[in-house]
């Protein structure tokens, strides 16, 4: 059984939006962590060595980091094909937009919140107006991250776009406006709005 380490509205929402889709069943564990207010603390059930969300378990493997989990599932789980299989077309695409999550666009938005200047050749990002221009012209002739098929990128990348923009990130242009309409219409990710929705107390 899948057990997904989450709480409510942070990054392991992603994950939450993906097995929907997958439709594998999983269990939550919510759990607390450190907020950026100084609140929270790290929970000791956690298994992430840093007691980040999202962490999750499968059996006996114990997954960490919202990129390495999305590869483990859509790898393993496939009866919902929500990405390109090792061998399969576009799967090298599929790989560096799954690593540019964590490495290029979320210390790029990040940095901007806190106005921190981008050093070129010493930062393994890019700058945030950068990134922006990238990813409105990858997505301005596309449905989807990966053309006409929804993935696992639509959801750490959208997902995180979408939420990007809403606490103004990033610039909501036509393009990001009408992805994000796209991916959050679909039935898996308002069934993960009402899920974290619910109390933290209540059953998960
Ligand atoms: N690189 C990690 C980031 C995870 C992360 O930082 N999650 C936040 C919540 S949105 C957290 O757990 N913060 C607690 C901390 O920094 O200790 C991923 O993509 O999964």
């Amino acid at each position: 059984m899948i057990t997904l380490y989450h709480s409510p509205m942070t990054r392991s929402a992603s994950i939450v939006w993906l097995l929907e889709e997958l439709g594998v069943p999983y269990a939550t564990r919510i759990v607390d962590f450190r907020r950026a207010d100084g609140s929270g603390a790290r929970d000791p059930v956690n298994p992430h060595p840093h007691g980040k969300v999202p962490a999750l378990t499968d059996g006996d493997d114990v997954v960490f980091e919202s990129s390495a989990i999305a590869l483990y599932l859509t790898d393993k789980y496939r009866k919902q094909r929500m990405g390109p299989a090792a061998g399969e077309p576009k799967r090298g695409e599929y790989l560096s937009w799954l690593a540019y999550r964590p490495g290029v666009m979320e210390p790029a938005l990040i940095c901007r919140r806190f106005d921190i200047k981008h050093v070129y050749g010493a930062m393994g990002w890019a700058p945030a107006q950068e990134v922006e221009e990238v990813l409105n012209a990858h997505l301005s002739s596309r449905n989807y991250f990966l053309g006409d098929e929804f993935s696992a990128l639509d959801i750490l990348l959208g997902g995180g776009l979408n939420f990007m923009m809403m606490a103004k990130l990033v610039a909501e242009t036509p393009v990001l406006k009408a992805y994000t309409g796209r991916i959050t219409s679909r039935p898996a990710f308002q069934r993960m709005m009402q899920r974290d929705a619910k109390p933290a107390s209540a059953p998960s």
